[in-house]
């Protein structure tokens, strides 16, 4: 049997209509304990009515509207619950919260759409219909707005591309008139533009960052040498003595991971073995999955011992750890300090819980942009992100290559018009199903 999953199913954005969507067999015995309406009994409830009534938290109530679909007569097949409430994040994703303490489940991206097709209730074909149909929908005013903003990213594509044309044509000129001088100024034009655009690329891709984060929730890896305290740091974050801590170095092996809900976002906290030179298998294979962490996670949470000096370790991990989205947390401050300071570090205490709110704020604010206005959201879904990212990458290429001669720099241009291309929608060879399945809004 399913179990019962929730997402939140529209659009993050502010000022406007929020869906929680809900479906599985105990999706009602969930709603029962946070939503009443006087109209409603919940033996006798009516599908597909809208219930106008109260969605209860620990110490507040917010008005809103609930609806029931019974299964099989549903968007999955199985039962369905939404609630319907007033737009902005923090409200929706306190009551997405509620629910999955009270034991739902957070959807993955497409994974209502993926139990649709499983039960029957949409083909393939129709699965990617629904793509084209969550951008046609034109009465919601929420999609109105989605649509107006993908139609000024689009826009605002076409001027860059527009922009990178006219360098190329500036190159091609340099080729018919060789004179040094005309280069050299054709050249600084060039990096001066490429600089530009990196700018407005950047931020798309802060701006896609951010929305990501909001969606998916962030994976945040504890890394660092035995014994300086992850495991009691990851306790202490969570709330929770879920991971072992003893005195023993080693005392980690395998990944432990718990998440908790931050200012609305989803902290997925992974402690991880400490790194070391080990003989013993099983610990080995630990390390192993510590350094691939350090990959793979969204940001590193670097941990040192306060008490004690670096190690030759510490020093690697630091090195490491550069090329990653991180911070330095400096542990056991509650005893005293040997460690020198170390560049922007947190201090910290996982006994007293010192500085772990401060800790929290900061991983909060290096994945949400506080600039961010979410009803402008020009980029929403992962395909034009990662064309962005590339975008990004090959701009960072051009001006590493400054020095190239006009060949090699008219090449690197061409392939960032073509990155960018891809954003304004040139089709892709895309028939795997998972692929299909993970280009849907999550809570689709
Ligand atoms: N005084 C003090 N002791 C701490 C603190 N954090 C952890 N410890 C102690 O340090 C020892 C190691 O803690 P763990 O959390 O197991 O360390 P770890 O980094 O997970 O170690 P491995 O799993 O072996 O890599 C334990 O005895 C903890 O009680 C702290 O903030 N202050
Ligand atoms: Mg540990």
């Amino acid at each position: 049997m399913n179990d019962t999953i929730v997402a939140i199913s529209t659009p993050v954005g502010r000022g406007a209509i929020s869906i929680i969507r809900m479906s599985g067999q105990n999706c009602l015995n969930i709603a029962q304990n946070f939503f009443s309406s006087t109209k409603l009994d919940y033996k006798k409830i009516i599908p597909n009515m809208l219930y106008l009534g109260n969605f209860k938290f620990d110490d507040s109530r917010e008005r809103c509207f609930m609806v029931f679909f019974k299964s099989p007569l549903s968007y999955t097949g199985e039962d369905i619950v939404e609630f319907q409430v007033h737009g902005g994040i923090l409200l929706s994703q306190k009551i997405l919260e509620t629910l999955i303490s009270s034991g739902a489940r957070l959807a993955s991206p497409g994974e209502f759409s993926e139990r649709a097709f499983e039960n029957g209730k949409i083909s393939l074909d129709e699965a990617e219909a629904i793509i084209g149909e969550i951008n046609a929908e034109s009465e919601s005013e929420l999609k109105a707005n989605l649509n107006l903003a993908q139609g000024k990213l689009k826009e605002k594509v076409e001027i860059l591309q527009g922009n990178l044309a006219l360098q190329l044509a500036q190159i091609e000129a340099t080729l018919d008139y060789p004179e040094e001088d005309f280069e050299k100024t054709v050249k600084d034009e060039i990096f001066l533009s490429i600089k530009e655009i990196k700018k407005e690329i950047e931020l798309f891709v802060k701006q896609s960052d951010s929305l990501k984060y909001i969606n998916n929730g962030v994976n945040i890896a504890i890394v660092g040498l035995p014994n300086v305290g992850k495991s009691s740091l990851l306790n202490a974050l969570i709330g929770q003595e879920k991971a072992i801590v003893t005195e023993i170095a080693g005392t980690t092996r395998d990944i432990v991971n718990e998440s908790i809900f931050y200012n609305g976002i989803k902290f997925n906290f992974i402690d991880t073995a400490g790194i070391r030179e080990s003989s013993d298998k099983v610990e080995k294979i630990g390390i192993e999955k510590s350094q691939k962490s350090i990959e793979t996670a969204d940001i590193v949470l670097c941990v040192f011992d306060g008490s004690k000096n670096l190690e030759e370790q510490d020093e690697k991990l630091l090195n490491k750890v550069k090329n990653y989205k991180h911070l330095i947390i400096v542990n056991k401050t509650d005893k005293k300090r040997i460690l020198k300071p170390l560049k922007n570090e947190i201090e910290v205490s996982a006994v007293t819980e010192k500085g772990l709110e401060e800790l929290k704020d900061s991983i909060y604010n290096m994945v949400i942009d506080k600039n961010i206005n979410f009803g402008k959201i020009m980029v929403s879904n992962e395909r034009q992100a990662s064309a962005l990212r590339e975008s990004l990458k090959i701009c960072n290429e051009i001006s590493d290559n400054q020095n190239e001669s006009m060949d090699v720099i008219a090449m690197l241009i061409k392939n960032l018009w073509n990155s960018l291309g891809k954003i304004t929608g040139q089709c892709e060879n895309e028939s795997i199903i998972d692929l299909i399945f993970s280009k849907f809004c999550l809570g689709k």
